[in-house]
């Protein structure tokens, strides 16, 4: 693999660190050992992310083509969005950012506090626009682009979750490499890693970036989307195309894609009952927040994969904490009463 052919100008603070989440493992019988990797705290741009992983890959060609805008979208409290923010105002660079009504959420402050609220500190210009989920490419993204090149801007143009880009999948390749680096000084290796999925790249990097060492299908994707088969279209396309990019040495295959469907419901955005006991768990045992919208549903995936002993006993497992907890803010109200 050549992941370094690719410049990247580095946005985290370097490797995140992984730590062993003990109270949890213990709680649920310690026959499993779950160890997180925080990306959640990888970097000092507005509390980081995944995104920020994605975008150290796609700023050099940002900067290099001489735009002056980002232009991207997600929904109300997107955690995307709120990073490309973060990225522009870092850079010296405009963001233009499409927020669309992905979710019905009835807290009066939902477009007010959060990621909306960082973005807008930010600098970065925010357009709400009426129109519900959707992973693919948006009229009101390409109207956006648009109005930024009416008024005399350079935009860059960066699709949902950075994920339909040609660089989207490079930066969780260099998360697997990051892994498997700190897995040598750990002394083992991970049976498995749970990853949250809606628009794909970072699945589909870590598919690209474990299928080097023979660990594509040990990448437990778990659905948010509540639309599984685009979820996992959007992976496998984008692993095909990332693989080819950084020159892995065999084809992703479909059997690559493992996206389990169990945990997304009601729908994108809303957050089950066993989602909001995830969260409480995470937080009461280990000061680990988790969001309602993504990682509040894979770490409900992950306890319940441990529960049901699917992932069998004697095994590691690395929760992928993606970030998304400035996303709490604008669903106060599932936990005025803790
Ligand atoms: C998001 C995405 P992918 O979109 O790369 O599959 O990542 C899923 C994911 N965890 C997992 C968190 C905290 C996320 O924010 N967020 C999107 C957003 O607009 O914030 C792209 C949907």
């Amino acid at each position: 693999m050549h992941l370094d052919r690719f410049p990247r100008h580095q946005l985290t603070f370097g490797p995140s660190p992984i730590e062993p989440l003990k109270r949890l493992s213990a709680h649920l019988g310690g026959k499993v050992e779950i160890w997180a990797k925080r990306d959640d705290c990888n970097s000092g741009l507005a509390f980081g992310g995944n995104k920020i992983r994605k975008l150290e890959y796609l700023v050099p060609d940002a900067l290099a083509q001489g735009c002056d805008t980002l232009v991207t979208i997600g929904g109300v409290q997107s955690n995307h969005t709120r990073q490309v923010a973060a990225v522009a105002a870092k850079l010296g660079l405009k963001c233009r950012l499409v927020q669309e009504s992905w979710v019905t959420w009835p807290d009066a402050v939902y477009d007010r506090v959060g990621n909306i609220q960082l973005s807008r500190i930010m600098g970065a210009e925010v357009e709400l626009v009426n129109e519900p989920f959707a992973i693919g490419i948006k009229q009101s993204w390409e109207n956006a682009l648009d109005d930024v090149r009416r008024r005399g801007g350079k935009p860059y143009a960066i699709p949902a979750g950075a994920s339909d880009h040609p660089l989207g999948g490079l930066g969780y390749v260099g998360f697997a490499e990051e892994v498997r680096a700190q897995e040598q000084e750990l002394g083992f290796r991970f049976d498995y890693v749970i990853v949250c999925s809606v628009t794909g790249s970072t699945q589909a990097g870590m598919v690209v970036g474990f299928a080097h060492d023979g660990r594509a299908q040990k990448v437990i994707g778990i659905d948010a989307s509540a639309k599984p088969e685009e979820t996992r279209a959007a992976i496998l396309k984008i692993a095909r195309d990332t693989a080819e990019k950084v020159g892995l040495n065999r084809p992703i295959e479909e059997a690559d894609v493992v996206l389990n469907e169990d945990y997304a419901y009601p729908e994108y955005g809303i957050a089950s009952a066993e989602t909001l006991a995830a969260i409480r768990l995470g937080g009461r045992l280990e000061a680990m927040p988790t969001d309602p919208v993504y990682e509040g549903k894979s770490l409900q995936g992950l306890i319940d994969l441990v529960r049901t002993g699917k992932i069998p006993a004697g095994s590691r497992v690395l929760y992928a904490h993606l970030g998304g907890v400035p996303a709490l803010n604008g669903y106060g109200a599932l936990f005025k009463d803790g």
